[in-house]
């Protein structure tokens, strides 16, 4: 299943059947050995199936990095109640495009490890929480759900005790970034408002009609199929120490060939940077993101960093969702802040205040820089605004909002000063900068 490229760096695994004729098909998924990873967990005690994930070294894909097999032992003994698997496949941060691709090219391996992880876990009905705006990713999946049913892989009375029960619901969210948030997605799929709960109670004792619930990113869930067909050593040779395995890094922007890599955790950006064939003909890096737009942004200083939850927290940052988002010298960083600024104060669901009220002030100073109309002492503005935001709101969308604020300001301040006189348009031509 590892296939070793001559740069012997990536590992598709997720990816492996991305360009394989009708690779989406129950067919194909089941010819390549799909679902024998199932076969397997229905054999197996699901204390056993806890461990052997717990084993692996899986951590969160979604951006946190929780350990997964942690997250589910956390749920409380069994009470023969209902209790809920819940996949996020929520996408939505800027830059981040790798769980949409995964639900396109391979819904069947998301689809395994639901069935493995209810398995696990007791659920008898899982949920899949899409981004509402994705509908060709909501029919495949549904197709592929029916293709489930109508083989006798999931339903009632099956395995070999006749115990495992499954129902599987997709459902489409409305297009609310703030749903993204595990409590947020809650809400909104028991039909109210999606806005964050308090936590705790975590959703692992209170979560989907209170009921105790494991919430996961698509990525993570898929990856448990590989763990369960090869092994947690298998898993856990690659990547590093502390973030085992593999993962999806998705480059985008001003690089050559943008696109999906699958590689062992840390990897570095020079290594992806080189895998996209490099900055476009010309130019340098700018700047990069690790993680989409909630996390700060780096330069060339951190291009040998491997890409871990350690290195990365070492360097200030989450790993978040290895969302590369690579920009060159024609860039204003401005510019590019100003919009994902938009886009928190435009997602931001008004619950509490400092996230509220100060996206819409970080937003109204960053437009006038923007526009080269700043006023004195508006750089300063922007820091206090985003320090009193950071810390301070009921999710983690506030803090977001902040991070790449305080990190422009940290790299490129002269040209947050430069808006107090000159609009970004002049300093760095839109035709310049833009990917055609
Ligand atoms: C039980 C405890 N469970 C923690 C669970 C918790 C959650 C997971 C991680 O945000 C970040 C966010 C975005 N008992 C527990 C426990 N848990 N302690 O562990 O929790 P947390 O709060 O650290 O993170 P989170 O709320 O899941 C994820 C950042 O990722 N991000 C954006 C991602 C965007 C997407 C998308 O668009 N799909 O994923 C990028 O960097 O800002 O900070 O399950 O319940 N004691
Ligand atoms: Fe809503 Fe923003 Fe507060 Fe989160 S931080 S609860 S998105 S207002």
């Amino acid at each position: 299943m590892t296939v070793v490229t001559p740069a012997g760096k990536l590992t598709p695994v997720l990816s492996d059947s991305w360009d394989k004729e009708q690779g989406y098909s129950l067919e194909s998924y089941r010819r390549n050995g799909g679902y024998q990873g199932l076969d397997k967990a229905l054999r197996m005690e699901r204390s056993e199936i806890v461990d052997l994930v717990k084993a692996s070294g899986l951590r969160g894909r979604g951006g946190a990095g929780f350990p997964t097999g942690l997250k589910w032992s956390f749920l409380p003994p069994d009470d023969g109640k209902p209790r809920y698997l819940v996949v996020n496949a929520d996408e939505s941060e800027p830059g981040t495009c790798k769980d949409i691709p995964t639900m396109m090219g391979n819904p069947h391996v998301l689809l395994e490890g639901i069935a493995i992880t209810s398995r696990a876990i007791r659920c008898e009905h899982a949920f899949i929480y899409l981004r509402g705006e994705v509908v060709h990713v909501y029919r495949r999946l549904l197709n592929a759900v029916r293709e489930l049913e109508e083989a006798g892989i999931i339903g009632e009375g099956l395995g070999p005790n006749g115990d495992f029960n499954l129902k599987i619901t997709v459902h489409a969210g409305a297009g609310a970034y703030i749903c993204g948030e595990e409590t947020a997605l809650l809400d909104s799929l028991e039909g109210m408002r999606g806005h964050p709960r308090l936590k705790p109670p975590f959703p692992a004792v209170a979560g989907l009609y209170a009921r105790p619930t494991v919430v996961n990113n698509v990525e993570s869930i898929a990856s448990v199929v590989g763990i369960l067909n090869h092994g947690a050593e298998w898993f856990g040779a690659m990547g590093t120490e502390k973030s085992k395995g593999h993962g999806l890094f998705s480059v985008s922007g001003h690089v050559k060939h943008p696109g999906q890599f699958e590689a062992p955790f840390g990897i570095t950006m020079r290594e992806l940077i080189e895998m996209a064939g490099g900055i476009r003909e010309g130019h340098q890096l700018k700047f990069w993101t690790p993680g989409g737009s909630s996390t700060p942004i780096f330069t060339a200083e951190q291009l040998d960093m491997p890409l871990d939850y350690d290195s990365c927290s070492q360097a200030g940052s989450m790993l978040g969702t290895r969302a590369l988002q690579v920009f060159d010298e024609t860039t204003s960083v401005v510019r590019v802040i100003t919009r994902w600024t938009e886009f928190y104060q435009h997602e931001s669901c008004g619950k509490c205040t400092p996230c509220r009220e100060g996206t819409y002030w970080l937003k109204q100073v960053m437009l006038r820089l923007e526009a080269g109309q700043g006023q004195e002492g508006d750089v300063d503005l922007l820091l206090d605004i985003a320090n009193n935001i950071a810390g301070r709101s009921f999710c983690a969308l506030g803090d977001a909002a902040a991070t790449p604020i305080k990190s422009g300001i940290e790299h490129f301040r002269e040209e947050f000063e430069a808006g107090l006189t000159t609009p970004a348009r002049e300093l760095f031509p839109y035709e310049a900068s833009a990917v055609f």
